[in-house]
């Protein structure tokens, strides 16, 4: 097993440890590379491979078994000796998960990546800017164990950077924030130090704040079609075939149609990364399950009156939290361009 060609798709100690503990015979590990559904790609020390969910594992899925292998997933496989299909025996135990709610089944939440370790929240310095849904995307980060990082592109396209910048790190103080332009590539340097150690990176960002176009600029050549996009056959635009990307200075990039379909997860975990100063100044309050309404010995709306909270950001933790705790009625919101 080469162990060099493992390491630049991103295996590492808890893969290792947990592939000593079940070691089958025979079994090599490989990491999906594209999820077509009943088809996957594997890439592996062998290379890169197609693959199918054999019956027994199908099975163990629907009963809850195991996890139904997503890109990013370390799954074990047995190599045939000849070119061709191979089989997924088992799903290694994940490090992190992005996920969103399955279309129509509020209860239950999809996986759309696995082993993700950044997450580059992506929003264009220009009218995208859109405070309430960076702080969505802080709480779909926050749930999957991965950690984020805000990522403001076009910064060509903006006249008062030292602004905007100051306006979203105000949303999240403790995530680290990048302003970068992938015209004139300013500030494209720095996330190299997420990417680094092999790490996974993905991204999350509406339409058009300049994902695929970012991902090209790490990738280093054109390997997505910008712009470019098909519609499949359920109406979803697809960008590209390959899923997981790996990049030549090291580290790798997901990108999949579900990553950029990923809504808010409704969960207390997600709301707490997303509002740490909020959740900190409510330690404070008198009673522990205050609503920062009325309450008397409300250090949050203390927090307000002496300036020290600013009034936008109650604002809209009010409304994530009305809709985490709403029961979600409304139908999907189809993607559109
Ligand atoms: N001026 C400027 N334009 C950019 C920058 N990054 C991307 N663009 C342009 O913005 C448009 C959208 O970029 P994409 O990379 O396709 O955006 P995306 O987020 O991948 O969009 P979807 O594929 O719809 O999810 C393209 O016309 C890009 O050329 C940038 O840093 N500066
Ligand atoms: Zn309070």
């Amino acid at each position: 097993m080469d162990e060099h060609v493992l390491e630049k798709l991103g295996w590492g100690s808890p893969f290792q440890e947990a592939w000593r503990s079940r070691a089958s015979e025979g079994e090599e590990p490989a990491r999906i590379g594209a999820d077509y559904g009943v088809e996957y790609v594997l890439y592996s020390a062998r290379g890169d491979m197609r693959a199918t969910i054999p019956g027994r594992l199908r099975m163990a899925i629907r009963k809850g078994q195991s996890v139904r292998p997503v890109v990013g997933d370390w799954v074990s496989f047995e190599p045939r000796s000849q070119e061709g299909t191979t089989v997924i025996q088992a799903v290694l135990p994940r490090r992190t998960q992005l996920a969103r709610k399955a279309a129509g089944r509020a209860d239950e939440e999809q996986v759309v990546a696995a082993n993700v370790d950044v997450v580059f929240l992506v929003s264009a310095l220009t009218r995208d800017l859109n405070p309430r849904r960076l702080e969505r995307y802080l709480a779909v980060a926050g749930d999957s164990g991965a950690q984020p990082v805000l990522v403001l592109t076009k910064a060509d396209l903006c006249e008062d950077v030292v602004a905007a910048r100051e306006r979203i790190a105000a949303l999240a103080p403790d995530v680290p924030l990048h302003t970068v332009s992938s015209v004139t590539g300013e500030g494209l340097d720095a996330l190299w130090q997420y990417i680094g150690g092999n790490r996974t990176v993905a991204l999350i960002g509406s339409s058009g704040v300049g994902k695929s176009t970012l991902i090209n600029r790490l990738v280093g050549s054109a390997r997505m079609e910008v712009g470019a996009v098909r519609e499949d056959d359920k109406g979803r635009h697809t960008t590209t075939h390959r899923e997981l990307f790996v990049l030549p200075q090291g580290g790798l990039v997901i990108d999949t149609p579900g990553m950029r379909e990923l809504g808010l997860m409704e969960n207390e975990e997600g709301l707490r990364t997303a509002f740490t100063d909020i959740e900190e100044l409510s330690g404070g309050c008198r009673f522990s399950d205050c609503r920062h309404q009325k309450e008397p010995g409300c250090a949050v709306r203390e927090a307000l009156q002496s300036g020290q909270l600013a009034p936008e950001r109650l604002e809209n933790y009010r409304k994530l939290v009305q809709e985490a705790t709403r029961s979600p009625h409304e139908p999907q919101k189809r993607r559109g361009r």
